[in-house]
Formats: C-alpha cells, sequence, structure tokens
C-alpha cells in the first residue's frame, strides 16, 4: 500500500525536518502535501527533488489524504485534525494540543508502541526534553526498575521555535558590539517579562503554573508518567523537573538523577542497558574526556548517554547526561518514526 501523506507546518523548523525525515523514511509515500498558513502560500520545498508548492492549510485540503503529519501550533492542530480525521486521515501531531486526553495515545516508539493500537485517528507526539529522557530511562526500567526521576534540563533556544533562535543570534552579536540588546521572545512570547538568552541562563520554560512548576516542568512529569506506565497521574514512578534555557542553537541537554530500587546493580550494568538500548548511543570515558554534546548531537536521530555515575549515598541510584537534536528525535524524527510504526502495523486506518 502507498499513502497520500501531508505535512502541515511544512515551512517551520521542524516541518522541513519531517519532509526530510519522511524522504528517508520507510513510508512508502505515492502523493506529498505540503500545507501552511497563507503567508506561505506559493513557496516550493523539495521532496525527493521534486518540488512541491505549499498550499493554505484548510479542513479540505484534506480529502484523500491518508497520513499527517503536523507541526504548526496547537490551536491549528485543534482546528484542523478533527477535520482531517473525519475525512479518513491518521494524523501524528507534534504539539501539546491532544497529549493528555485519555483517547489519544502519546508515543515514543523506543518505549510504548504497542499504544498505537487504540488510536481513534491522532496520535501525540511528546515534548522534546520528555522524548530523549524517556528513551534512555526505558531500558533501565525494563531490566532494573525505576521508581524515582529528578531531571533538569538545559535546552536550546530553537525548542521555542525558529523566532528565539533569531534572537539568540541577534542579542549575541549585539551584546558583543555593546549594542542595546532586543528582547522580544524569550523566556515565553507574550509574557510581561523579556530577558537576554545570550550569555544568560533563563530558569523558565513556557508559563508558570499555580505550584511554582512551569509548563514545560509539568510536561516532563505528567507526559513521562502517560509515556512509561500508562497513567499521566501515576504515584509508582515519582518524577521532577527543573527546566532552563540555555544559549545553545539546536540539542537539548539533560542530568537525570534516578532511582532503580535495585541495590545489586553497578555502572557497568546501566551503561550496558544504554548502550544496548533502541535508539541509544552511549558515549561515555571519563578517561579520554568522552561524553555527548549538543553540538555533537545535532543531525543525528539517537539520543547520546555520557557520564553514567553511582549516586555516592543512595544505592541503586545513578546519574547521567543525556543529550538529543530536540528538533529531530525530540520532533520531527520522532513523528516520522511513528508513522513508520504505524504502515509497518498497518494502523493507518481510523476506527472512531
Ligand atoms: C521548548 N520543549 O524547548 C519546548 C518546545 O510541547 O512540543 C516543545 C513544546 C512542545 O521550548
Amino acid at each position: 500500500r502507498e499513502y497520500n501523506v501531508a505535512i502541515l507546518g511544512a515551512t517551520g523548523a521542524v516541518g522541513t525536518r519531517m519532509i526530510e525525515q519522511l524522504a528517508q523514511s520507510n513510508i512508502p509515500v505515492k502523493k506529498l502535501k505540503l500545507l501552511a498558513s497563507k503567508k506561505s502560500v506559493g513557496q516550493k520545498r523539495y521532496f525527493n527533488g521534486t518540488a512541491i508548492v505549499i498550499e493554505e492549510a484548510t479542513p479540505a485540503s484534506f480529502d484523500n489524504i491518508d497520513l499527517v503529519f503536523s507541526s504548526a501550533g496547537g490551536s491549528v492542530s485543534k482546528k484542523l485534525l478533527p477535520e482531517a480525521v473525519k475525512r479518513g486521515a491518521v494524523c501524528v501531531d507534534n504539539t501539546s494540543a491532544f497529549r493528555m486526553e485519555p483517547r489519544v495515545p502519546l508515543v515514543v516508539p523506543e518505549v510504548n508502541p504497542d499504544d498505537l493500537a487504540w488510536h481513534h485517528g491522532i496520535i501525540a507526539n511528546p515534548n522534546c526534553s520528555t522524548i530523549q529522557m524517556v528513551v534512555a530511562l526505558n531500558p533501565i526500567r525494563r531490566k532494573f526498575g525505576l521508581n524515582r526521576i529528578i531531571v533538569s534540563t538545559y535546552q536550546a533556544a530553537s525548542g521555542a521555535g525558529q523566532s528565539a533562535l533569531n534572537e539568540l543570534n541577534m542579542q549575541a552579536k549585539q551584546m558583543l558590539a555593546k549594542q542595546t540588546v532586543t528582547t522580544e521572545m524569550l523566556p515565553v512570547k507574550g509574557e510581561k517579562r523579556h530577558f537576554p538568552l545570550a550569555f544568560n541562563l533563563l530558569p523558565q520554560i513556557d508559563v508558570f503554573e499555580d505550584d511554582g512548576y512551569t509548563h514545560e516542568e509539568w510536561k516532563m512529569i505528567h507526559e513521562t508518567k502517560k509515556i512509561m506506565v500508562g497513567d499521566m497521574n501515576d504515584t509508582t514512578l515519582k518524577v521532577t523537573a527543573t527546566c532552563v534555557r540555555v544559549p545553545v542553537e539546536i540539542g537539548h541537554g539533560e542530568t537525570v538523577y534516578f532511582e532503580t530500587g535495585n541495590e545489586e546493580i553497578n555502572v557497568e550494568d546501566i551503561q550496558k542497558v544504554i548502550a544496548n538500548g533502541d535508539g541509544l548511543e552511549l558515549i561515555d570515558d571519563p578517561t579520554t574526556q568522552t561524553y555527548p554534546t549538543p553540538l555533537s548531537a545535532v543531525g543525528h536521530r539517537e539520543t547520546f548517554v555520557g557520564r553514567v555515575r553511582a549516586d555516592q549515598e543512595e544505592k541503586g541510584a545513578f546519574h547521567m547526561w543525556v543529550v538529543a537534536d530536540n528538533l529531530l528525535k525530540g520532533a520531527a524524527w520522532n513523528a516520522i518514526q511513528i508513522g513508520e510504526c504505524l504502515v509497518a502495523r498497518d494502523l493507518v486506518r481510523v476506527v472512531k
């Protein structure tokens, strides 16, 4: 079977990468439609050497489409994806619009591909910082158990979109030239206050919740529970997060502390399961200063792990450093990989 595919939000940083990743995937594409907002209509993008003209996304755009990859923002997804499903298309959505809906599987193919079986037309792609953490922790949880996760993130500007990345670059130039620094986007577009990210760190990603956590931290906690345990409010796996924006263009880093509850295991046991884990690469040798960095992860689909070490006081607890390309494994590649799984399992059909 060949599929008519649409990419919604085709001109954005993630949409552009979805086109590339789709071309390199094993999804048999009969026809590709590229959809975006009115302002991009008429632009061209290339798929396997063929130019495709961007069309305006409307409900009728999804007539005869089998599979949709969407990364055009939450409000666009909310408006258009139900229309696509109504027309028989299966949608993989990269926004947070549907992630917590009970009828919507939240999927990382290395971790919970079986959840695809119960989709009703929409499958959600998790937040980038959640994806790389669960890829790294999944084989550890399977083999040794997992009781608690405490994560701190070091998130690249591109996570907040192309305009935030542009702002970081402009700020860096302005600071070096001792000019007035422009601050309009970060930490959060539309928030009351803005601060420079260049040569700085911002301990806020997304808006604050009433409990003092940011929404990014909330996502890491609840998405992790939904993906790993199947219940966003599970209490058996304890998770907490602190999310920080760093002046890096692409590639999120995370320091992850985790308790397995298994007092018999050592660092080599953890390293071994990571080295053999799906979608994972262990890059870890302190004697040669070998560890992954955001720059070394850019352009790769894998999640990279280094600096694995045992906690010095808590038995069965470890620390590690996890890095991935937030625009690929954190977004475009994870979505296309979900598409590959749907195709392999013959799940590109809507069961209401
Ligand atoms: C960031 N993680 O780095 C966010 C971007 O829920 O898909 C991804 C937002 C999301 O700002």
